[in-house]
């Protein structure tokens, strides 16, 4: 069992907890609603508790939408990207419903809201980092401005944001977490997930279950 009560600070990451990422939202992730009730009781075991919004213009170059006879899931070239952007189904537009928290998820527990991908020529995966890999979200600078060093990455989907901002946060030297039953993953193509939870694994990242946490853990 994981012991928190150690003298170390923990973090939570709630990765795009959003309608559009839930059953019957336009870009649904297969029961994506079903770790809501797991985030929700995980919260009090942290210090701090970030959570992420995917937060993009309707003109959004990731939608497939905006590009002629594309569909979504087509994958484009795009310069300076240095890889494939990925066509989606128009998601998380600002402002509406979609991009509006999972009802249930309780927001009193939550400390700061960062909102991702508002460039609407450039996609944005990690928590850190834009797809161009320099802009900064300034997430880096609050937790290591705190001095967080442990974090513990839930939440949407697992093989996109989640993936992404786990390696980005290992390549910034925390010590991260995937707490696997409070996150889910797209899986297109199918066996992607597999993979890029090998990926996490073999680049340190930490996978755990929910009930390994102590909710008891003092955070000093
Ligand atoms: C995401 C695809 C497009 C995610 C965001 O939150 O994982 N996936 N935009
Ligand atoms: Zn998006």
């Amino acid at each position: 069992m994981l012991d928190l009560r150690r003298k170390t600070k923990g973090i939570l990451l709630v990765i795009d907890v959003q309608n559009d990422f839930c059953p019957g939202g336009s870009l649904e992730v297969k029961e994506g609603d079903r770790i809501v009730e797991i985030v929700n009781r995980i919260m009090p075991c942290f210090c701090k508790v970030v959570a992420t919004q995917d937060w993009h213009p309707k003109e959004h170059i990731s939608f497939a939408s905006n590009h002629s006879s594309k569909e979504p899931f087509d994958s484009i070239e795009l310069p300076g990207l240095g890889g494939r952007q990925v066509l989606w189904p128009d998601h998380c537009v600002a402002g509406t419903s979609g991009a509006d928290f999972h009802p249930d998820l309780d927001n009193s527990g939550i400390d700061l809201i960062v909102r991702k991908g508002r460039n609407r020529n450039l996609d944005s995966y990690s928590v850190f980092y834009e797809n161009d890999r320099k802009t900064s979200t300034g997430l880096e600078y609050y937790l290591k401005g705190l001095k967080f060093e442990h974090l513990f990455l839930t939440g949407l989907a697992t093989d996109f944001c989640v993936f992404y901002s786990a390696m980005d946060a290992v390549r910034l030297g925390f010590t991260v977490y995937l707490v696997e039953d409070a996150a889910r993953g797209i899986d297109a193509p199918e066996g992607s997930l597999c993979k890029r939870l090998d990926e996490m694994k073999a680049a340190g990242v930490k996978v755990i279950q929910s009930n390994e946490l102590n909710s008891t853990w003092d955070s000093d």
